[in-house]
């Protein structure tokens, strides 16, 4: 890996085939990827956020990426990192990642009355 990339995990409209994948479109497809259990998606309104919850027994699916500095600051910038609408956060992730560092986006606002996803977004 190139001594700047950094690994990120999507889940959602970042995906392979998502809307918002032309954002990776320069960057390294690494692997899918699962987060351990405890975390859980909720439809946003055509987009899906992932929070921490504690009872939740699968964890969610999703990709890893590695990206480039630049790219990033694209990346938070999308998810309205500054307005506090998503946060990048260390994603506890199953094997082969299991050991990594790896940061993926929390949806940083209430998931009350938004619709239980499970643990896989479809687009
Ligand atoms: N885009 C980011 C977070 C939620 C979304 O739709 C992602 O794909 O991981």
């Amino acid at each position: 890996m190139k001594t700047a990339e950094k690994l990120i995990f999507v889940y959602g409209t970042l995906k392979r085939g998502c809307s918002n994948h032309h954002f990776l479109a320069e960057q390294r497809f690494v692997g899918e990827a699962r987060t351990a259990p405890g975390f859980r998606l909720y439809e946003l309104g055509g987009y899906p956020g992932m929070v921490a919850k504690t009872d939740d027994p699968d964890g969610v699916t999703g990709e890893i990426w590695a990206v480039d500095p630049a790219a990033l600051v694209r990346l938070d910038a999308l998810e309205g990192l500054s307005e506090g609408v998503y946060r990048r956060e260390l994603v506890p992730l199953l094997a082969p990642f299991a050991d990594q560092r790896i940061e993926g986006y929390f949806y940083n606002r209430s998931v009350e009355h938004r619709r239980d996803l499970g643990g896989e977004w479809r687009g």
